[in-house]
């Protein structure tokens, strides 16, 4: 296996004009791998570190040029004729030149960037398809599975000014056999909502990930014109809802400020019970604060198996964070993004963690994305079942629809679609 040359990094743009760092990594048999990294809004207080300059005469302080320095000088240095067979070796390097517990030496954009890197430049060697790449250093035994979709097709929190509490409001295909037919279903359904929104007129600009975001006044508003949706497009029951409240930006002291309303965890939870039973939800994610874990635990087991609860600022890809919530019951799932911890391996970690114990790992996008493609192979690879990849519009978005669409060319009669929700 060929041994790494050089490292060359850059400072380039993410989806909302931000600077964010793209890394090439070069072998010496001349095969190379690029990969850039995601940059979250709403992001976990438990997550690593994501190292920016700080200075406001660059970008408003958001540069990434010392990032950028770190994978140019030290890290290069260190892994210059270093092999990448095994991605945990290298991985492991990279944690040792840090050496902090979140990263901060060197910043998780730095060591994200070249972990990824690599992945791409073995799969460049071996001549095959990421995915298959990934599959022989971490994956699952035969993987066929293509996701599940839930796309976020209106934005609110702190994705737009919507004015809406909960931040994505997602439709999930679920009744088809094909991923291919779900994601038209999807788009369908997405442009059935701009009509009903335009009819009604409502705004039909579109929000970070992709969503609309209109001035609807609360969740229940922005159900019914989902609904209107789906049944316009001709998918009622085979398209159902699922939101990422992301609790943690409406939270402070104790008291939910949501929907016109201020109330307590078990209150929150009153909420959720009402407007599941009115709506066709199967998943809620970040449905409290990161740090409620009782809020969590109540609802899941007030929800039963019949509604999805996921964890995503709640455990930030973090395998101690997810064996508390195993502990303790809090969720169903677990959100899974690799900039929240920062290296390939140490993701794929937290997804063995959580599907080993019975729960299901979702691969995310982050609202601030990139056009690299990293994550639709990673979610076949590891045969996660679900992705969160927003909306069927922008560039950064489809890009990752687009790449699962190949993949599923690329499996034949061999893909699977199955939906975790019957
Ligand atoms: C989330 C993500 C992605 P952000 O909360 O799940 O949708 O948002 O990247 O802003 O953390
Ligand atoms: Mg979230």
């Amino acid at each position: 296996m060929s041994l790494i040359q050089c490292l060359r990094a850059r400072q380039i743009l993410d989806s909302r004009g931000n600077p964010t760092v793209e890394v090439d990594c070069v072998l010496d048999d001349g095969s190379i791998g690029r990969a850039a990294v995601p940059s979250g809004a709403s992001t976990g207080t438990h997550e690593v570190l994501e190292l920016r300059d700080g200075d406001k005469a660059l970008y408003g302080g958001k540069s990434v040029l010392k990032s950028v320095w770190h994978v140019n000088g030290v890290m290069m240095k260190e892994l210059t004729g270093k092999s990448v067979s095994d991605q945990r070796i290298v991985d492991r390097q990279l944690l040792d030149m840090d050496g902090t517990p979140n990263k901060a030496k060197l910043g998780a954009n730095a060591i994200l960037g070249v972990s990824m890197a690599v992945c791409r430049a073995r799969a460049v060697c071996e001549k095959r398809s990421l995915w298959r790449s990934l599959v022989d250093q971490f994956g699952a035994f035969c993987p066929r599975q293509i996701p599940v979709p839930l796309m976020n097709v209106l934005n609110g929190g702190k994705h737009a000014d919507s004015g809406l509490s909960f931040q994505e409001f997602m439709i999930v295909p679920t009744g088809f056999d094909h991923f291919s037919d779900a994601l038209r279903a999807g788009v369908e359904t997405y442009h059935a909502l701009h009509r009903i929104l335009r009819q009604g007129g409502y705004v039909t600009a579109v929000g970070d990930e992709g969503g609309f975001a209109p001035r609807v006044p609360d969740a229940p508003h922005a159900f019914d014109l989902l609904l209107q949706a789906i049944a316009e497009a001709g998918y009622r029951d085979r398209i159902r809802l699922a939101i990422d409240p992301a609790a943690s930006e409406f939270y402070k002291d104790g008291r939910y400020t949501v929907d016109g309303m201020i109330v307590d965890a078990h209150r929150l939870s009153d909420y959720y019970m009402d407007i599941t039973k009115r709506f066709p939800i199967v998943s809620i994610e970040d449905s409290h604060s990161e740090d409620d874990w009782e809020g969590f635990t109540e609802l899941n087991e007030r929800t039963g198996s019949a509604v999805q609860i996921v964890g995503d600022d709640l455990y930030v890809t973090n395998v101690e964070r997810i064996q508390k919530g195993i502990d303790c019951k809090a969720t169903d799932a677990v959100l899974i993004k690799l900039n929240q911890i920062g290296t390939v391996s140490e993701t794929v970690d937290a997804v063995e963690r959580a599907q080993k114990s019975g729960l299901r790992a979702i691969v995310s996008h982050r609202s601030g994305e990139t056009e690299d493609t990293f994550i639709a192979h990673f979610s076949v690879a590891l045969q996660t079942g679900q992705i969160k990849t927003g909306a069927p519009c922008r560039g950064e978005r489809t890009c990752k629809y687009n790449e699962l669409l190949r993949i599923e060319e690329e499996l034949g009669k061999e893909a699977v679609y199955m939906s975790p929700f019957g």
